[in-house]
C-alpha cells in the first residue's frame, strides 16, 4: 500500500527526493549497455601497483585470461578453469588508448605468472562491449560493471513480481541500443496456472526473440538456457526477485548465490544481490548476476533513436508519409497502420510512447 504523501515539497526537487531516501535508489537503478570506451574512468588508488615485481618482460610466457572478480587490492583472472590472483603492472593501457590503470570484470588481459596462484596483469586487451551504468557518486561520471558482455539474458517471472510488459521493453531497448545478443527468460512458470504468459511469449517470439520458459522448483527449461550460455558473457538482467541468483545457482549449483524470498509486504524482491563477479559456468562461458532493479531509465537516448530499437518499427517507419514521422499524432503514419491491422502490439507501442516522451523531456535539458 502506498503511504498518504504528508510532507510539504520543498524548493529543491533533488532535496526533496534526497530526503525522501528514494535519491541514490533512482540514481543506482541507472543501468546502461554501451559499447563506447569510457573517456574519463574512474581510477581508485587501489588498482595502482605498490611493488614491482622483478619480472622480466616475457611476453612469449604471457597468458590470457579473463578477470572475473575485482577487489579493493587486487583481481582474480581465470585461465583454464584455474583462478590466479594478480595485480597490476604501471601504466597499463586497454588496447591502443591508455587508460589509467583501470580495469574491470570482464576485460581480457595478459598475465606473466609469479607462482601458481599469483601474477601481474601485463596487458589489458580491448574491449568489445562495455556495460556501464552512471556512477552513484558522481552523476557526471560513467561507471564500467563488466566488459566484453556478448548477450544479457532478461529475467520476467510470471508472478511474484508480475509479468510487467513495459519493464522488459525498457530492458530490451538497452540492450538493442548496446547491441547485444538478447534472451528473454521468463521465470516462475509453475506459479502461473492460467498460462497467462503465452500471450507475452508469443507477441516476443513473433518480434525475432528468442523466449525461454524457467522453474527453479520444477528444473524446467535449465538445460535449453545452459546451453544458450556456452561459450558466451552473459548478463542477467531484470527486476529484483525474479530470480536471478537462483536460476543461475540451478544451472551451475556450485555457485550457491544468495537468494531471498520476495517481500509479502510489497511484492518486490529485496536486492539480494550486490557485486559484481563473473562466474564460470561448465563446460565453458561465464555468467554475471547483477542486482534486480525495480525502476529503469535510459540514458544518452535520443528521441529519434528510440525506433531503432524496436526490431519490428524498423522495416515500418520509412513507408510514413513524412520521413521526420515521431509515430504520434502524424496522419498517414505506418506504424500506426500497422497498430490498426494487428501487425504491431499495442502494449508495444505504449512502451514506444513512454521512453520516447521520457528521451525528448531529457533531451531538453
Ligand atoms: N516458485 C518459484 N519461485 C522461484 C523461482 N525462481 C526463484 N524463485 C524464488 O524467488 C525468490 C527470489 O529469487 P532470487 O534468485 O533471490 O531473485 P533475484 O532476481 O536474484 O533477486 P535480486 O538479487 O534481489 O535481484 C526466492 O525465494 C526464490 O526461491 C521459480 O522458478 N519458481
Ligand atoms: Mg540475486
Ligand atoms: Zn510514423
Amino acid at each position: 500500500m502506498k503511504k498518504k504523501e504528508t510532507k510539504k515539497k520543498p524548493a529543491s526537487q533533488k532535496s526533496w527526493i534526497r530526503k525522501q531516501g528514494k535519491y541514490d535508489l533512482e540514481i543506482l537503478d541507472e543501468y546502461v549497455y554501451s559499447k563506447k570506451p569510457i573517456r574519463k574512468p574512474m581510477t581508485p588508488k587501489v588498482y595502482r601497483e605498490k611493488k614491482d615485481f622483478n619480472i622480466k618482460e616475457k611476453k612469449d610466457e604471457w597468458i590470457e585470461g579473463t578477470i572475473i572478480e575485482v577487489t579493493a587490492s587486487s583481481c582474480l583472472v581465470n585461465f583454464e578453469n584455474k583462478n590466479v590472483r594478480c595485480v597490476l603492472r604501471k601504466g597499463l593501457k586497454v588496447g591502443e588508448q591508455l587508460s589509467k590503470n583501470i580495469i574491470a570484470v570482464g576485460d581480457k588481459v595478459l598475465i606473466s605468472l609469479i607462482n601458481h596462484n599469483s601474477g601481474v596483469i601485463e596487458k589489458i586487451l580491448e574491449r568489445r562491449t562495455i556495460l556501464s551504468r552512471i556512477n552513484p557518486l558522481n552523476i557526471k561520471q560513467e561507471q564500467i560493471i563488466v566488459t566484453n558482455v556478448d548477450q544479457i539474458a532478461i529475467l520476467m517471472s510470471c508472478k511474484e513480481p508480475e509479468f510487467n510488459p513495459g519493464i522488459l521493453d525498457r530492458y530490451l531497448v538497452s540492450a538493442e541500443k548496446g547491441g547485444l545478443g538478447i534472451i528473454i527468460v521468463i521465470n516462475k512458470i509453475d506459479l502461473d496456472e492460467g498460462n497467462s504468459r503465452r500471450k507475452h511469449i508469443e507477441l516476443y517470439k513473433k518480434i525475432g526473440y528468442r523466449v525461454i520458459e524457467t522453474s527453479v522448483p520444477k528444473k524446467t527449461g535449465i538445460e535449453e538456457l545452459r546451453k544458450n550460455l556456452i561459450g558466451k558473457i552473459t548478463v542477467f538482467a531484470g527486476p529484483s526477485g525474479v530470480g536471478k541468483s537462483s536460476l543461475i545457482t540451478a544451472i551451475q549449483p556450485d555457485l550457491k548465490l544468495k537468494s531471498k524470498p520476495v517481500s509479502k509486504k510489497t511484492g518486490f524482491g529485496r536486492h539480494t544481490t550486490v557485486n559484481v563477479k563473473l562466474l564460470p559456468i561448465q563446460p565453458d562461458g561465464f555468467v554475471v548476476d547483477t542486482p534486480g532493479i525495480r525502476a529503469f531509465r535510459m540514458w544518452e537516448l535520443l528521441p529519434d533513436e528510440v525506433v531503432e530499437y524496436f526490431p519490428e518499427f524498423v522495416s515500418k517507419r520509412n513507408k510514413c508519409e513524412f520521413n521526420n514521422c515521431t509515430h504520434i499524432n502524424e496522419p498517414d503514419c505506418a506504424i500506426k497502420k500497422a497498430i490498426e491491422s494487428g501487425e504491431i502490439d499495442i502494449s508495444r507501442y505504449n512502451s514506444y510512447l513512454k521512453i520516447y516522451k521520457e528521451a525528448k523531456r531529457k533531451f531538453k535539458y
